[in-house]
């Protein structure tokens, strides 16, 4: 029974902590004694468990420096580079007040240096020790503290003896803000066309936007057909598929078919947030489905335009002047106008030799008929 009693213990203490997160203070100068943002020469980050702290601290490398737990220079805790009574290192030290007898070294040493590197006149200290080290000479950090209350102090001359450092030399007040990582993947917030539209343009790009800024995997993207017949896949990253901020734009090669079902999967490796937490991608038929429009040149179409009027092969396309007159344009998916033609009245052949390899849509007109078709010149 006891056995099994500390082992309920420990299983809860296991999902605790495995599920409480690293908190960070983003690397950054500390203000200055006049209190500008930048100039000081001082810097400053750290990261926090519900354990133990880690903090990176800098400064010039020529004289001693201190970084302090506080919100004044009286009754805090503080970290000091010097050789004041002993070998030059960095110290856990307590300020009892600004009177240089009251700044004294700790008794319990409690920070562990990691490190302690100078590049060029730059010397940065990395240190941890846990939030609470049960010495009335250091701070009690709070791990659900919201900000973090620090001092530095550093000698006016070139000097690693502690000594007054002066008005200028310091800085107080300062609070910086504890920051949670980014965990939470970004969610599908809106597509273009939506969940179960109709009528949905044959030439239209898909869109899907969301929660948050977006990048994409490594994954793919496919558009299948009501059939479960693949239409096209993207391998990301594809030319067809392109993001900005929150949104993705997938811009299918071919025209879609008029009057056709249609919908879309997305692995769950295709598309993450900037902190790399993946969306979780759609892998069902219903998740993002769409019904094409009727044809656009369905209602009094006569039947030659639209089945023999153009006929698109391997080089070319041809349109055949049996109508009356009729005028075509092609444009690229810029919407450039690249070759038109007005009243034609005579069999026209459109080479694709005469293009650029990109994607281009050709729009035919004939007494008020349409005719849209894609082509891809490669
Ligand atoms: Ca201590
Ligand atoms: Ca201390
Ligand atoms: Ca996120």
């Amino acid at each position: 029974m006891k056995k099994k009693l500390i082992l309920g213990v420990s299983l809860l203490f296991g999902t605790f902590f495995s599920q409480a997160q690293t908190k960070t203070i983003v690397y950054q100068e500390l203000k200055t004694a006049s209190g500008a943002a930048t100039g000081s020469g001082m810097f400053f980050g750290a990261s926090m468990t519900v354990d133990s702290i880690t903090v990176t601290f800098a400064g010039p490398s020529t004289k001693w420096l201190g970084l302090g737990f506080g919100t004044s220079m009286s009754g805090t805790d503080a970290l000091i580079y010097t050789s004041s009574g002993g070998s030059q290192n960095w110290w856990d030290y307590y300020m009892g007040s600004t009177s240089s007898g009251s700044v004294v070294k700790d008794a319990t040493q409690d920070w562990k240096i990691k490190s302690n590197t100078v590049v060029g006149s730059l010397r940065t200290v990395v240190a941890t020790r846990k939030l609470n080290t049960g010495d009335a000479k250091d701070a009690v950090i709070n791990y659900n503290g919201s900000t973090l209350n620090l001092v530095w102090g550093r000698s006016s001359g070139s000097s690693y003896v502690l000594a007054d450092h002066g008005g200028s030399n310091r800085a107080f007040g300062i609070s910086l803000a504890w920051v949670l990582p980014d965990v939470t993947p970004p969610t599908l917030t809106a597509t273009s066309p939506t969940d179960n539209a109709t009528g949905v343009a044959t030439t239209q790009n898909l869109t899907a936007t969301f929660s948050e800024t977006v990048v994409l995997g490594t994954g793919t993207i496919s558009l299948y057909s009501a059939t479960n017949t693949l239409v096209e896949s993207y391998t990301l990253p594809s030319s067809n598929v392109t993001v900005n901020g929150a949104t993705i734009t997938i811009n299918p090669t071919n025209i879609l078919s008029d009057s056709s079902d249609y919908y879309l999967l997305i692995s769950s490796t295709a598309i993450k947030d900037v902190a790399g937490n993946f969306y979780t991608g759609l892998a069902l038929p219903t998740d993002w489905n769409f019904t094409t429009a009727t044809a656009q040149h369905s209602t009094g179409v006569n039947e030659v335009f639209e089945k023999k009027i153009v006929k698109v092969t391997n080089s070319a396309i041809q349109i055949f002047a049996n109508a009356s007159s009729y005028q075509y344009q092609i444009i690229d998916l810029q919407g450039n106008i690249i070759k038109e033609k007005n009243n034609v009245q005579v069999d026209s052949i459109i080479h694709f030799s005469e293009f650029k390899p990109s994607v281009y849509i050709l729009t035919l007109s004939n007494n008020g008929q349409v005719i849209q078709r894609k082509f891809v010149v490669q």
